[in-house]
């Protein structure tokens, strides 16, 4: 039997779509629970694997250790052309596909790095404030941009097939500002992420590592 995959990241963090893709394939995973937002303890246990100090990580069977959620979820996709979880290289919409994930990892995900840590580029609470309020209409933006160029009455974000970026864009539109928010700027990926959420091969997989329960399906700053 080969070696599991090893997945860092705690529940509802950006791991939580690379493990939705490993269920969908019915890889075997080993998964490190590690929150490097709460702190250097957990950001020490990375230090290892990852000199960014961020999840996820997925070690990959070989040995091989891979970062950056995008790229991780276009190569698991790539390695795994049975469970057409991405257009194949000469697909139409294999450009759209690419560029999509990249915006999501490049424009929206990578302003969590303040937004978990205000106090990394603001030093007092009035400019933390300030900071989290003009990162969530940024992302805000970016959701209405990308709202715009999903055509309307399309099954899931790329084709009527469930992707990768399905399940990238669920669990990010989860994250503060949250799901109301994301519901309101973004009314065609709302549906989307919806059907996602109810994808019966992920039930189990969502409740253990992304529970329907809490605060993600509210309002947040
Ligand atoms: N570019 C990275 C960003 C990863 C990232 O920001 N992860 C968050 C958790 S979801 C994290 O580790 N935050 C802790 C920190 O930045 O110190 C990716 O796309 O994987």
């Amino acid at each position: 039997m080969s070696s599991p995959y090893v997945l860092y990241g705690a529940p509802g963090s950006g791991a939580t779509s690379i493990h939705a893709a490993l269920t969908l394939f019915g890889a075997s995973v080993m998964v490190m629970d590690v929150a490097p937002w709460q702190g250097e303890d957990q950001r020490a246990k990375l230090t290892r694997v990852n000199p960014m100090r961020q999840v996820p990580v997925l070690v990959l069977p070989t040995g091989e250790v891979t970062t950056e959620s995008a790229a991780i979820l276009i190569w698991l996709a790539d390695h795994y052309p049975s469970a057409r979880l991405a257009p194949r290289f000469g697909d139409a919409a294999r450009g759209q596909y690419l560029r999509r994930m990249t915006f999501v990892a490049a424009e929206i995900y990578s302003l969590y790095w303040v937004r978990d840590e205000p106090s990394r580029l603001a030093q007092t609470p009035e400019a933390q404030a300030f900071v989290l309020d003009r990162t969530a209409e940024r992302i805000a933006e970016c959701w209405r941009i990308m709202d715009a160029q999903v055509p309307r009455g399309l099954l899931y974000l790329l084709v009527d097939e469930l992707s990768v970026l399905d399940l990238y864009v669920t669990v990010v539109s989860r994250w503060q500002p949250r799901r109301l928010r994301f519901y309101r700027e973004a009314p065609r990926m709302a549906e989307i992420v919806r059907r996602v959420d109810s994808e019966p091969r992920l039930l189990e997989h969502w409740q253990a590592r992304y529970p329907f329960v809490g605060a993600w399906e509210s309002e947040g700053p």
